[in-house]
This record gives structure tokens, C-alpha cells and sequence, in this order.
């Protein structure tokens, strides 16, 4: 396949600033109507062709200037129309009729029908399926958009922007005109057509204006919208507030359906939802789902300003919107619930999905310099990476000065497809800093790493840390450049007092930062009496991994008395890692594991601090996950050993803690009406995480199978289900409930994904068969992402000892599985395929079999771009 570099970057010759689209809609004929303008750039010769991008296009008519275009003077593909010869004025007019099938369209991108409502995707270059056009993020165009549908077929018609006019066509059709005045690039198109209930609000911005609200779902949901429906308000709250960004259209619309390639878009005007990700109340939805709701709004909401208002040149440009609004929704979540708790879950997650990513084989930049399909860089890299780079920007440059290279960054660049160059500049010019040596973060790959020791002089009274960075080599970046990192950090005394000290030599140290740029640095404090404890990159101030010779003592210091409340949980935690790896180690040589009753006692004493959360206290005693554990280990991966250290020391605290997890989970439950906020949450989570503990305690079972029956929203129900199926796998306990939630939920789509997951998820080699059981379950279906996400995605990334069989049954299993869902979608496909980037951490025999799988996918005939760019890397 072809390779997109960012060098070969240059503007188009040709030019669309207005775009006219009437749509004709039927399911199996579609007929598309875009009158474009056409402008030729300034300086570019009359002789330049036209060259539009298409995909799988049939072309129906064409005209210039309102006369036919001959067939001599175009070349029409599927995938390309070039008009040859493109009249001399620097203006004309180019009418382009196409035929699209959107009921067939099961690769979900450019215009589909999913449960008969006609809707679109089109980034990252879905409206090439649509029409064809200047299908790239620098081609800006105001559009007017006319659909025509059976009035029955289709009772509601949405585009982008404000309403125009609507009417009757007679003979059962109807017409709407939608005009969004913000010129866009193509891909944030979006028409939605079909029968929907309406939840309506309104809001009122900050100078005034008044912006109706819709969020459409499928007729009866209309009240299941009300939770996404306050999450919208807030957010556009929180934007006017934290960004001074203002809404700026008459109407914001959200549809909600269920069929879905990723979470959300954010077209303009007109975001279209995974309806997992709208729909929600006590019943259906967990804690999780509240909270994914409320973000994934927020983050497409937010979107309206960076990502729309001003978008991105091209592709290789996609954190310069991704990763700015995600950092943009973290805050937002902060702000709304618990900022400590926020901030472990987003580390947790960067940890478990862009720390794999960067260390293996599809590692890339936050701002790749290559793709051959763009669909595959909408990773955690130009995501969470992103975000947290953003984040450093703040970290180093202060809240006022980030905030007044924001706002220089909206007033400079409003209307513009920019760059992450443009975006670096604003700080440069807010700050007066050389931001060059920082920038790496966006053009260099990998986890960087420091190696950091300390020694304290009482003599000389001296503290002294010596630190020294490396960033791993990646594919195809041998060499790295050193980078500029921003490590926050406190040295603490006794009481968990900050230690104080007179002068700093050796690193520039700001505001409990020390800015690390060379290779070694040696940073020494001087005037610092009693030896401290030093708490090493707090809040995660850098996505980096930290090989630090602490103390045992002084980590366990740490994880009772950092004031850093991050750094506090990241103390337990690696201590509870620390003990997992010896563990593992103990079962390969054939030991029964043992653990340090110290460890075992503070878990205990967490659980039961008043003075934490209860949202606090479960994140630190879930264990490290099975996944977590492996990359830490780096290599040689057995995940049966993993699993078994892991259920010993889960076995070891709930045993020694017995008596007050009991008293806990007893003292935690529900007494108030239901409520989704984040302090309630926070006590279903502590209370479901000492379930999870005393389910392996005598009486586990009924305990569960109890905390099923009588629970009172979908949180506490799905929790005792996992732990049924986890722990008590095959038990009668564990059988029932499974069947009751099967019969009370098996009408509802949404709800048996849960049921999907929790089964995939089941420890142990059986797995595999019962997965592939599930596969022709009625409620399954191998063309909903929904449903193949669940299942299958599960399976082959949150199940390691399932997945990871040793005689590669699950693998086998997951390649066929991979080239079934290919066959209708290649961007599902290509995602669940990269379930096997770290395969070579896998033991020898795991390895040889991964790489089989691997390589029956790679031979398979006819594979799409998606899919063998992933695979092919992977190998490589
Ligand atoms: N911008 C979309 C993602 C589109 C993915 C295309 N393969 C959702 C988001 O990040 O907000
Ligand atoms: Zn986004």
C-alpha cells in the first residue's frame, strides 16, 4: 500500500469554498447531488487538473459551469474523478452526481443505516464515500445540505449548522435544508435521517444567546438521554469557564445510534453517539458507563472549538485536536468529581494502553511522520500521550501563562487548519521560553526512562539525587535526542512534613520541579538536616517510567504519608507490584509465594482510613491487573503464573483483613436514593472491591450471589456477577445468576454486552470454547462493533490467561475471528488485531504460536489496508 509522509505535505492546487449537497435518500440508492465551487489557488497554472478523491464511487453526471463534461476531458475511478482539462476561469462551478447504497454499507463509514436510521461517518476519509472531493482537513467549505426521504421512512432530518426550510414534496416525501455557516473540512460532515425521539433542553451562553438542545434516540429512550443530556450542559459551562469558549451555532444536536466504529463524532452542530455512550440510569448503566457518558460528551462538546473552529492541516496533525481535548475533557472530569481520583484512573489507563503501545511494535510519535491508514493512528499515543503533553506544557509553563497561550492560540489561529508547530509557537510567544528541546515529545517515540538514585550527607547536609534519562530505541527511531522533562517531586520528613532546604545546584528546580534536559544530572540540595524520603513525579507530572532505588521502608513511607495524594496511591501500588513480580518468580521456581505482613496490613489500614475517599481507597486496593503485571516484568511472560501470584495475594490481604473488609462492606451499603455522583460511585466501588476480596473467603459465594439478588442498580449487579463468574466459575451461584441476568436482559443489546464481557473475561483455558458459544447467541452479531467488542474484544485484551492459552487455541480462535469481522468491517478488524502487539514478551511457546496466528492473518487473500498495516507492522 501506498505510504503518506508529512514531508510530502503541500496545499492543494484547487480550492472548495462552498459545497451544496441535496441528498436523495433510499436505502439501496442513495442519490447524491454536491454542486461545488471550485476556486484555483493563486499562482497555480490554468493547465492543473482537478483531482478529487473517491471511494468505491459510481458517478452518475457530471457538469461544469451547468454543461456536460465530456468523457474525454475526465477520468472517473471508483476512487478518483480527475477533470483534465478544468475551465480557465479561477472560479466554476463542478455538479457531481453519485449513487451510494448506504444499507449495504457495513464498513460503517461515509453513509450507512444503522437500525434504519440513515446517519454518516466521514473522518477520517469516510466522505469520499459519499462524493467526491478535496477529501482533506485543509480544504475548508461552508456548506448548505438538502435531504429528501420518505416522510415515513425518515420523519427527521439533521445536517450540520442551523435549520433553514423544510416542506413537502408530495407523494409521501419531504424535504429540510441545514446551512452551517463555519466553513469545515469535509470530514465533519454528518446528515442523520430517520425516526427518532426527541430529548430537548436549552442553554443559555455567556453573552445571551439562547442554544436549543436535542439529543435524539431511538423512540421510548428519550428519558435514558437525561444523564448525557446535563453532562452537555455542564460542559458547555465548564468551556465558557475554564476556556472562555463560547457556543456558536443556534441549535447542538446529538443522535445517538447503535451501530459504531469508535465512541463518538464530533461533526458540527451534529455530534453522532455510540449509543453506549448516551444512554444511561441506574438500571442499565454502572458507575463506569456515568462516567464514560459525562466525558466522551464533554470531549466532543469541546471538540467544537479545537478540533472544528480550528481544525488540522492534515492528518499527521490529529493530536493537535485529539490529545488537546482529551487533556480538555480530563480536566473537565477533574473539575466535576474528584481530582486525585481522576488522575489515578487517567495513569492507569495510559499505563495500560499507551505504555504497551510505546514499547512495542506499533509505536509512533504523538505526531507521526508516516501511515499508510490513517484509521490506525487514532491510538492512545496521539490520545493519552497527547494529552499528557499538553498537561507538561502546563506543568512547566504555570495555569496563567498555559491559559494565555490558549487564548493566543483561539484569537491567532480561529478559522485556520493548523499545525503542532503552530500550536507550540503560542506558548513560545505567551512565555518567552524555547520550547524546541520540549517539542520531542511530539516527534520522538517511546517511553523515556530515568534511573534515579539519592545519598544524604548529614555531615555536609546534603541531599543529593542523581538522575539520568534514556529513551528506548523504536521502530525505525534507533537514535533518540534528549528530552526536556518536567519531574515534579517533594522530599519529606517525618509526619510527612515537606523537607526544607536552602539552594538547589545541578538542574533547574521551579516550584517542586526539577527540569530535566541532559543526559545526567546530579541535583543537589543543600541544607537539608534529616534524611528524607523523596516522592518522585508527582501527579505523573511526565509519562515516564521511573527505575528508582528506594528504600522498602521509605516506600512504605511514602504510601501512608505523601501529601500527594498520585504519588500516595503510586507508592502502595508499586509495592504491590514489587510483591507480585517475587511472586511470580516463587511460582516459576516452584514455591509457594509469601508476602511481607507489613504490606499485607497497610492494604488493610487503606481500606479502612476514614480520612481517604472511599473512590481513593478502591483504586488502591485493586490489585495491579494481570496486564499491568506482565509489562512490568518486561519479557518471558507466562500469564498462568501472573494469574496465580496475582489470586495469592488477593487471597492474602482479603484473609489477614478479614474481619474489617467485612465490617466495611457491611457499613458502605446503600442506604440513600441512587444518585450517579462521584462520592456515591465511590462508595459502590470501595464496597464492590472488598467484594471481590471476601468472595475468595469461606462463604464467598453466597455472599455474592446474595449482593446480587438484592442489588438496586446495574453498578452493584454487574460487580456480583464478575465476581460469580470470576471466582466461583461453574458454581451453582455463578450459573444462576448468569441465567437470571440473561433472562431479564436479553431484549436489551446495551445491557448484554456486559454479560458478553463478563464472560469473556473468565479466567482459564475453557474460555475459549465458551466464547465461541457466544458467538451464536441471539444477542450477538458479528456486524455490531458493540457486540465484537465485547466478546471478542475482551477476550483477546483483557483476558491473559484465556487468551494466551499455551497450546494457542484462544490465538487460533481470535484469527479467524479477526478475518470473519474483516470481511464487513476492516476498521474493527484492525483494531481488535492489535490484541497481539506485545507478543514478543510472550515465553518462547506463546511467542511461536502468537506469531503463527499472526502470520495465518498476514496470508489470508484480499486483506483491506486496515487490517494488513497493522498485521504487517506488528511482525515486522
Ligand atoms: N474524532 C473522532 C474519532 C474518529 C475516528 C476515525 N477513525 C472521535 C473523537 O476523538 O472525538
Ligand atoms: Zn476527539
Amino acid at each position: 500500500g501506498q505510504v503518506f509522509k508529512l514531508e510530502d505535505y503541500r496545499p492543494n492546487d484547487y480550492l472548495i469554498p462552498q459545497t451544496d449537497l441535496t441528498f436523495r435518500l433510499s436505502p439501496d440508492a442513495t442519490r447524491v447531488t454536491a454542486v461545488l465551487t471550485i476556486e484555483r489557488r493563486d499562482g497555480v497554472s490554468v493547465s492543473a487538473p482537478l483531482v478529487l478523491d473517491g471511494d468505491g464511487l459510481t458517478l452518475k453526471r457530471i457538469e461544469i459551469d451547468g454543461k456536460k463534461v465530456k468523457p474525454a476531458d475526465l477520468l472517473a475511478t471508483p476512487d478518483q474523478l480527475t477533470i483534465l482539462e478544468p475551465p480557465v476561469a479561477r472560479r466554476f462551478q463542478l455538479l457531481i452526481e453519485t449513487e451510494v447504497a448506504p444499507a449495504g454499507n457495513e464498513a460503517l463509514m461515509g453513509l450507512y443505516r444503522s437500525s434504519h436510521v440513515y446517519c454518516t461517518q466521514c473522518e477520517a476519509e469516510g466522505f469520499r464515500r459519499i462524493t467526491y472531493f478535496l477529501d482533506r482537513p485543509d480544504i475548508l467549505s461552508v456548506y448548505t445540505v438538502r435531504m429528501e426521504a420518505m416522510r415515513d421512512e425518515a420523519p427527521l432530518l439533521l445536517s450540520n449548522g442551523n435549520p433553514l426550510e423544510k416542506g413537502d414534496l408530495g407523494d409521501g416525501w419531504h424535504y429540510a435544508v441545514w446551512h452551517d455557516p463555519f466553513p469545515k473540512p469535509s470530514y465533519l460532515f454528518a446528515l442523520v435521517a430517520g425516526n427518532l425521539g426527541r430529548l430537548a433542553d436549552s442553554f443559555v451562553t455567556l453573552s445571551g444567546r439562547t442554544v436549543e438542545l436535542g439529543i435524539y434516540v431511538e423512540p421510548g429512550k428519550e428519558t435514558l438521554a437525561g444523564y448525557a443530556m446535563d453532562a452537555l450542559k455542564r460542559s458547555m459551562k465548564w468551556d465558557e469557564e475554564a476556556f472562555g469558549r463560547e457556543y456558536d451555532l443556534d441549535v447542538f444536536n446529538i443522535v445517538a445510534v447503535s451501530d459504531f466504529n469508535m465512541g463518538a463524532m464530533e461533526n458540527k452542530g451534529l455530534n453522532i453517539f455510540n449509543d453506549k455512550y448516551v444512554l444511561a440510569d441506574r438500571e442499565t448503566a454502572t458507575d463506569a458507563d456515568f462516567a464514560n457518558i459525562e466525558a466522551i460528551i464533554a470531549h466532543e462538546y469541546f471538540h467544537n472549538w479545537t478540533g472544528n473552529r480550528i481544525t488540522c492541516r492534515d492528518w499527521f496533525q490529529l493530536c493537535l485536536k485529539e490529545g488537546l481535548t482529551v487533556f480538555r475533557d480530563h480536566e473537565f472530569s477533574a473539575d466535576q468529581r474528584s481530582r486525585a481520583v481522576k488522575r489515578i484512573a487517567e495513569v492507569r489507563t495510559l499505563r495500560a494502553h499507551q505504555f504497551p503501545e510505546d514499547q512495542g511494535p506499533l509505536a509512533h510519535p504523538v505526531r507521526p511522520r508516516r501511515y499508510r491508514e490513517i484509521n490506525n493512528f487514532y491510538t492512545a499515543t496521539v490520545y493519552e500521550k497527547g494529552s499528557e503533553v499538553v498537561r507538561m506544557i502546563r506543568t512547566i509553563l504555570g495555569a496563567d501563562v498555559f491559559r494565555a497561550g490558549m487564548d493566543l492560540y483561539f484569537e491567532r489561529h480561529d478559522g485556520d487548519a493548523a499545525t503542532i508547530e503552530d500550536f507550540i509557537k503560542v506558548f513560545e510567544d505567551a512565555s518567552g521560553r524555547d520550547l524546541s528541546q520540549f517539542a520531542l515529545w511530539y516527534h520522538q517515540a517511546g517511553t523515556p526512562n530515568l534511573t534515579i538514585s539519592s545519598t544524604h550527607n548529614p555531615a555536609a547536609q546534603e541531599f543529593t539525587l542523581e538522575i539520568e534519562q534514556s529513551v528506548p530505541p523504536t521502530p525505525s527511531e534507533s537514535r533518540k535526542r534528549l528530552m526536556h522533562i518536567p519531574l515534579a517531586f517533594g522530599l519529606i520528613g517525618a509526619g510527612g512534613k515537606p523537607v526544607p532546604y536552602s539552594s538547589v545546584e545541578g538542574a533547574s528546580v521551579e516550584d517542586g520541579v526539577i527540569h530535566i534536559r541532559k543526559r545526567r544530572h546530579m541535583v543537589r540540595f543543600s541544607g537539608v538536616t534529616e534524611r528524607p524520603a523523596v516522592s518522585l513525579n508527582r501527579g505523573f507530572s511526565a509519562p515516564v517510567t521511573l527505575s528508582v532505588e528506594q528504600k522498602a521502608d521509605d516506600q512504605f513511607f511514602l504510601a501512608r504519608h505523601d501529601g500527594d495524594a498520585f504519588s500516595r496511591w503510586q507508592a502502595f501500588n508499586t509495592l504491590l507490584t514489587d510483591a507480585l513480580i517475587s511472586a511470580f518468580r516463587e511460582i516459576l521456581g516452584g514455591k509457594q509465594p509469601a508476602f511481607a505482613p507489613r504490606l499485607i496490613e497497610l492494604a488493610g489500614s487503606i481500606a479502612g482510613d476514614e480520612t481517604l475517599e472511599p473512590a481513593y481507597r478502591a483504586l488502591a486496593l485493586a490489585l495491579p491487573g494481570e496486564a499491568d503485571i506482565a509489562r512490568d516484568i518486561g519479557r518471558n511472560i507466562d500469564p498462568d503464573a501472573i494469574y496465580a501470584a496475582r489470586e495469592a495475594l488477593a487471597l492474602a490481604i482479603g484473609t489477614a483483613n478479614r474481619d474489617v473488609f467485612s465490617g466495611l462492606y457491611l457499613s458502605l451499603a446503600d442506604r440513600e436514593a441512587f444518585s450517579p455522583d462521584a462520592a456515591s460511585a465511590g462508595r459502590r466501588a470501595l464496597r464492590n472491591t472488598l467484594l471481590d476480596y471476601l468472595s475468595l473467603q469461606p462463604g464467598g459465594a453466597e455472599l455474592a450471589a446474595g449482593h446480587f439478588q438484592s442489588a438496586t442498580n446495574m453498578t452493584d449487579r454487574a460487580a456480583a456477577l464478575a465476581v460469580l463468574a470470576h471466582r466461583h466459575h461453574g458454581s451453582p451461584e455463578a450459573v444462576e445468576a448468569l441465567a437470571a441476568f440473561e433472562t431479564t436482559y436479553g431484549s436489551d443489546p446495551l445491557i448484554m454486552d456486559k454479560w458478553f464481557q463478563i464472560q469473556a473475561s473468565v479466567p482459564g483455558p475453557q474460555t475459549v470454547d465458551t466464547v465461541k458459544a457466544l458467538t451464536n447467541h441471539p444477542a450477538f452479531s458479528m456486524g455490531n462493533p458493540n457486540r465484537v467488542r465485547s466478546l471478542i474484544g475482551t477476550f483477546s485484551s483483557a483476558n491473559q490467561t484465556g487468551f494466551h492459552r499455551a497450546d494457542g487455541e484462544g490465538y487460533w480462535f481470535f484469527a479467524q475471528t479477526v478475518l470473519e469481522v474483516e470481511k464487513r468491517n476492516p476498521q474493527v478488524a484492525a483494531r481488535l488485531a492489535t490484541a497481539l502487539r506485545s507478543w514478543r514478551s510472550l515465553e518462547p511457546l506463546r511467542q511461536a504460536k502468537a506469531r503463527e496466528a499472526l502470520l495465518s492473518i498476514a496470508g489470508a487473500e484480499n486483506l483491506s489496508a486496515d487490517l494488513r498495516d497493522i498485521v504487517e507492522r506488528t511482525l515486522a
